[in-house]
């Protein structure tokens, strides 16, 4: 950072990830013209793989560098329809020096130039070349029949939890990495290791919460747009890539969908922190945004699972998230029609004119079957009652009092009264989140929640989520140095009230309205 840069953890935020200028050594980029394939940028160690040097490389054709066949290959993968990505890894075979060097291509298009002036549909082919691995051609079956075993275990999968054992416990086996986690992410980005399978002298993350600015902003959306990542090596010497800009466009090579894309150096100080010698991370998404991702390590050297391995995890992290969709939806599905049900048994009874609202709220079912909470207070047509753990009347009152003035709106919600209203001075074990309908003339509605005091396990205090370092003039921000088990407790909070739960108790409020207008209509009616 330049001196003088205020030191934050939104500088995290602003490093251009995605314009690395620099690839992993652990392959070769070279970006080319299409449709004649004419090498506009290459990394600094073509010649470690292909045996040509980048100088020479450089306003050549692909054929010029790579060889006829390959660079036909690449052709004609490239001119197929559909999208290029799905047809990686494309097998070539390269002669270098007299010798067959078997290699895996893999092609994606990135658009360059959506800078000054710059028509944004620049696009230049990159191809991407890691030495193969293994045995050729790559045992595809091998790969689908234990792909294809572990998404019939997660379509079978009854909880949550089973879908997460079943796809920690898969990608281990398929990829051979350390350790395998998946990592969930709370409404804040931050996030918890929900399952883990790992090496057994490993000690374990299980249950452990990271704080969002592990992953930051930047790196959550590029994350959103590729789903997997590799780091074969953490103590790896990034490779430029030459010349640094686009010649025709003078922008940098937008790296999005690269798969050797060099990394954030600060992240792979981070990796260096925690022991780890090699990660890789695939995506999981609802609705196209992230939910979390399987996170994976290496400990006791780099690790470089072939493309198709990769892309077989990137396939089972998709399947797991379109299942996570279903199982959260079913849930949902289920919930809602009990409480519908609820609500509309509720809004019938109360055409009963001759029974007190208050009477039949708190009947069977009644409002604490709408939604979970410690007791409810109901006031209305100068009845009182309540249902559940007791709360004072007077103190029912006076948060009933704070609600309808303070806030003026139809529903009013906290989970935290000692935060939002201090000056009432409720005590958490009585009440500490309130749901509160306020209703004409001092009436109202009153659910209450009990603090729920939880421990929390932090991997490193979350406290210090970055470091800052004075390095003569400028301030360098480093990744925390310590992920001891760090453990929070969290008080003055109830568990929330959701938007669901609100938007529910808002129909109820509309009903209870039109039955108190009807009761006093027949008051007025039987006073005439
Ligand atoms: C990226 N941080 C990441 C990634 C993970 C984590 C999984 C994705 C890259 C990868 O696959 O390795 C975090 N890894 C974790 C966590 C666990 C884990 C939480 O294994 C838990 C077990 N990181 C910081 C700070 C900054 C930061 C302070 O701690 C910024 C100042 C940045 N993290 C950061 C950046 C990336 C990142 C910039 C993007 C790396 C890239 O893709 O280039």
């Amino acid at each position: 950072l330049p001196a003088g840069t205020p030191v934050d953890l939104s500088n995290c935020e602003r490093e251009p990830i995605h314009v690395p200028g620099s690839i992993q050594p652990r392959g070769v980029l070279l970006a080319v013209t299409e449709p004649d394939l004419v090498v506009e940028q290459v990394s600094e160690n073509l010649a470690d793989l292909v045996g040509v040097d980048p100088a020479d490389a450089l306003g050549r054709r692909l054929s010029d560098v790579l060889g006829v066949a390959a660079a036909g290959a690449v052709a004609r993968s490239a001119s197929a329809f559909g999208d290029l990505r799905e047809r990686n890894p494309v097998e070539l075979t390269l002669d270098v020096g007299g010798s067959p060097v078997p290699v895996d291509a893999l092609l994606h298009r990135a658009l360059t130039g959506t800078g000054d002036g710059v028509p944004p549909s620049t696009a230049l082919l990159v191809v991407e070349l890691e030495p193969a691995r293994g045995p050729r051609p790559f045992s595809f079956p091998n790969t689908y029949q234990a792909v294809r075993g572990t998404v019939g275990e997660l379509n079978r999968a009854t909880s949550l939890q089973e879908l997460y054992d079943t796809t920690a416990q898969a990608v281990r086996e398929l990829t051979g990495f350390d350790r395998v986690m998946v990592y969930r992410y709370d409404a804040e980005y931050n996030g918890e290791v929900v399952a883990e399978a790992k090496a057994e002298e490993l000690n374990s993350f299980l249950g452990l919460h990271y704080p969002a600015s592990d992953i930051p902003a930047q790196a959550r959306a590029l994350y959103e747009k590729n789903w997997i990542r590799l780091i074969s090596d953490v103590d790896y010497r990034p490779v430029p890539l030459r010349p640094a800009l686009v010649p025709s466009t003078g922008t940098p090579l937008d790296m999005t969908f690269s798969t050797l894309r060099s990394v954030s150096p600060i992240h792979v100080e981070y990796l260096h922190n925690m022991g780890v010698r090699a990660s890789m991370s695939v995506s999981l998404l609802r609705d196209d945004r992230l939910w979390g991702l399987i996170a994976c390590h290496h400990y006791s050297g780099p690790h470089a699972p072939p493309y198709a391995t990769r892309a077989a995890a990137e396939f089972l992290g998709s399947t797991l998230s379109l299942r996570l969709v279903d199982r959260a939806e079913e849930d949902e599905v289920h919930r809602a029609l009990q409480v519908r049900s609820t609500l509309a048994w509720l809004t019938a009874a109360t055409l009963d004119e001759d029974r007190p609202l208050a009477d039949t709220l708190l009947g069977s079912p009644g409002l604490l079957d709408l939604l979970p909470a410690d007791g409810v207070v109901v006031h209305l047509q100068r009845h009182r009652g309540a249902r559940g753990t007791t709360l004072p009347e007077a103190t029912a009152d006076a948060i009933a009092t704070w609600a309808a003035a303070a806030r003026g709106e139809e529903v009013v919600a906290t989970d935290s009264l000692p935060r939002h209203a201090p000056e009432l001075q409720v005590p958490c074990e009585v009440a500490c989140g309130v749901l509160v309908l306020p209703l004409p003339e001092g009436q109202y509605v009153l659910w209450h929640r009990a603090e729920a005091r939880r421990t929390v396990d932090w991997g490193g205090d979350p406290h210090n989520k970055a470091i800052a370092e004075r390095e003569g003039d400028s301030v360098r921000l480093s990744p925390r140095k310590s992920f001891e088990r760090w453990r929070e407790t969290v008080r003055d909070r109830s568990d929330p009230w959701t938007a669901q739960e609100l938007a529910e108790v808002g129909e109820l409020r509309t009903h209870l309205l039109e039955a108190l207008y009807a009761r006093s209509r027949r008051a007025v009616r039987a006073a005439e």
